[in-house]
């Protein structure tokens, strides 16, 4: 993983020789509520396809440098003069010439800080796709790898009075030993994609805390807190006004104190998400966030939060604006989805297939909204890589060290869609410890794939379909039911089982290709209308005593487009998709949560049918613009209808 990201070597030039960065410093807590100045706005970039900024002499000391050179020196670059480019923001949705593009931009900006006496700083990048060279004054400052999680880096003693440059080089290739790879059912935005912010602390400050409820507990809370730059013994004080919490405790010779204590605390839930304003404090810096307290556990089947079982009402969404054309990357975009999930009766939302920005998490928390979250260990990435392994436990801790008091967040999600090999087992059972290890407060869940009922109801169309045209049909008025059978050993590794099931889209075809491939004359029309009809009667099971979210279902519609019950890319056979769907779940006695695929049409450049997909992936309940389809009301129909149960 050390060359992902980085291109192939270059014949002609070498990369130059430069002085290491130096380690990230460990990710702040809570950044917006401390003193920051943001660097977002318009940046100088330079379109970088061939990876020459840092290699070619003719470059000297590389773009990074942003040098000052005479009008007598050659220097074959500059980022004056030139257009700009929005952060946060993807570049692919900014410039019609940066649409397709994949590959190395580097970005500029200026900017003065007066640094007080006393004060350290930091750099803060919320998150930037994928591989990042950040630079400043000309010096490599840090190095980080992941579209979608936050890091920092202190420069309180590279910081210069006056004019400072700041350079990152973003590459938004990522490699076969990442998380991700390049292959994805999504566009892969590149860009500084999230807030870019300077943070301002003093010499000794509250650098993350983690607060909630001891799991199984509603009367205990428990957690750490860290300080940087600390002595041993030093205090820290928290307050909790509106729970009657003040409380001191010392820090060790790391700067953290653990605690556990009772508490009476009002709990936080989607009916009541309440949070409570905390305040950490030693004697230079305090450090506010909103908390919310909640267990969550399981208990055979069941899904309790509070102790009480609940029901998952989801949808998926990718991280796509509903207010413009790519990323979604602020409050208001992180609202807009809220209100979406809102009429649709959700109290879930499963943000596939990676970190989404901590504005969206933060708005689940106000709103009451449950959240999946997940890292991109989508499909077959390169399990037996330990590189692989390294770099998707570095993600899971960022996020985590982002997320851990986020009272909406409930199940931390491993990876989706994963083929079953001894090595993904081996790499999923290490992730398992690993999250675990630093998180017990969430439950551990996965999208898992399975063809497991697929032979099942390709034996029972098949038998429907070859009764029919030998018209025996007389003999078929009870076939036995489907049961679908959920038996992949991720299973056993996580406590919420997540399936991904396509019976009203992708199935239909697979299996009339299967029959055809058995000598039976069938159309793929027949078999969709069978599979339609006849799933009501089919049941998803597991071989784990463990509830079971189905993580996908959809079809895909393109908007406006009406037809017969049976044309596909048409509403109306969506719509009928997700009321089949709907129905045949009711049968599922470990059901506890849906989150259908999808809420909103999303950029993917699988999608090749230019004629209804467009580059699009039309499963979306809502258009590329956000308007609604039928299926939207069916969806929100029938979670009406649960929230009376
Ligand atoms: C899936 C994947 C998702 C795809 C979706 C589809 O199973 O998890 O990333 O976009 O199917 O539309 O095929």
């Amino acid at each position: 993983s050390e060359h992902a990201g980085e291109h192939e070597e270059n014949p002609l030039f070498q990369p130059l020789e430069r002085q290491p960065a130096g380690p990230l410093s460990p990710l702040l807590n809570s950044v917006r509520n401390r003193t920051v100045t943001s660097l977002n706005g318009e940046w100088n970039f330079i379109v970088d396809q061939l990876g020459v900024g840092d290699a070619s002499p003719l470059l000297r000391g590389g773009v990074g440098e942003d040098a000052d050179y005479l009008p007598y020196e050659l220097l074959e670059y500059s980022f004056a003069g030139g257009d700009t480019l929005t952060v946060p923001g993807d570049w692919n949705s900014q410039q019609d010439s940066l649409f397709w593009y994949r590959g190395i931009v580097w970005y500029q900006r200026d900017f003065e800080y007066a640094r007080a006496q006393g004060k350290r700083l930091f750099l803060y990048f919320g998150g930037a796709n994928f591989a990042k060279d950040v630079y400043l004054n000309g010096r490599l400052i840090a190095r980080h790898k992941g579209g979608f999680t936050p890091f920092n880096s202190e420069i309180t003693e590279h910081l210069r009075p006056g004019r400072n440059s700041l350079v990152v080089k973003v590459d938004s290739m990522s490699s076969a030993a990442e998380v991700p790879t390049e292959y994805n059912d999504w566009m892969n935005y590149g860009g500084i994609t999230r807030d870019v912010l300077l943070v301002e602390t003093p010499e000794t400050f509250v650098r993350n805390f983690k607060l909630q409820l001891r799991p199984g507990s509603l009367d205990t809370l428990q957690g750490w807190v860290q300080l940087d730059g600390a002595s041993a013994g030093q205090r820290v004080r928290l307050e909790i006004p509106e729970a009657d919490i003040a409380r001191s405790f010392r820090v060790d010779r790391l700067g953290r104190a653990e605690f556990e204590f009772e508490a009476e605390v009002g709990l936080w839930s989607p009916e009541q998400p309440r949070l409570y304003d905390v305040a950490w404090s030693t004697e230079a810096d305090t450090l506010r966030d909103q908390v919310g307290f909640r267990t969550v556990e399981t208990r055979g089947e069941d899904i309790l939060l509070n102790g009480e079982p609940i029901f998952l009402r989801g949808i998926s969404l990718h991280e796509e604006s509903l207010l413009r054309p790519g990323r979604a990357h602020s409050k208001a975009d992180a609202e807009a989805v809220i209100e979406r999930l809102v009429a649709l009766n959700a109290n879930f939302v499963r943000l596939a297939h990676y970190p989404h920005n901590e504005h969206m998490v933060r708005a689940a928390d106000r709103a009451g909204m449950l959240v999946w979250a997940e890292l991109p260990v989508y499909h077959n990435i390169t399990f037996a890589d330990p590189c692989t392994l390294t770099s998707a436990k570095k993600q899971y801790s960022e996020l985590i060290a982002r997320d851990h008091n986020r009272a909406a967040v409930i199940l931390w999600s491993l990876g989706n869609e994963t083929p079953e090999t001894p090595a993904r087992d081996a790499f999923f059972e290490a992730m398992a410890e690993h999250v675990r290890g630093e998180d017990n407060t969430r439950l551990l869940t996965a999208a898992l794939l399975g063809f497991g009922g697929m032979e099942a109801v390709g034996k029972y169309i098949g038998t429907l379909l070859a009764a029919r045209d030998s018209k025996l049909v007389a003999f078929f008025t009870d076939p036995e039911p489907v049961t679908m059978t959920i038996d992949d050993p991720l299973g056993d590794i996580v406590d919420v089982i997540g399936y991904n099931e396509y019976l009203g889209w992708y199935m239909s075809g697979m299996i009339a290709d299967a029959l055809r491939e058995r000598g039976m004359e069938v159309s793929e029309a027949d078999v969709r209308e069978l599979m339609l009809t006849e799933m009501v009667r089919f049941t998803i099971d597991t071989d784990f005593d463990k509830p079971l979210v189905i993580s996908e279902f959809g079809a895909g519609a393109k908007a406006g487009m009406r037809g017969g019950p049976l044309h596909v890319w048409s509403e109306d056979y969506q719509a009928r998709v997700y009321r089949q769907q709907l129905k045949m779940l009711q049968n599922s006695p470990a059901l506890r949560g849906i989150s259908p695929w999808i809420l909103k049409d999303f950029r993917a450049p699988y999608r090749l049918n230019t004629h209804k997909q467009d580059y699009w992936n039309r499963k979306g309940l809502l258009s590329e613009t956000g308007q609604e389809k039928l299926a939207f009301e069916v969806l929100s129909e029938h979670y009406a209808e649960r929230m009376q149960e």
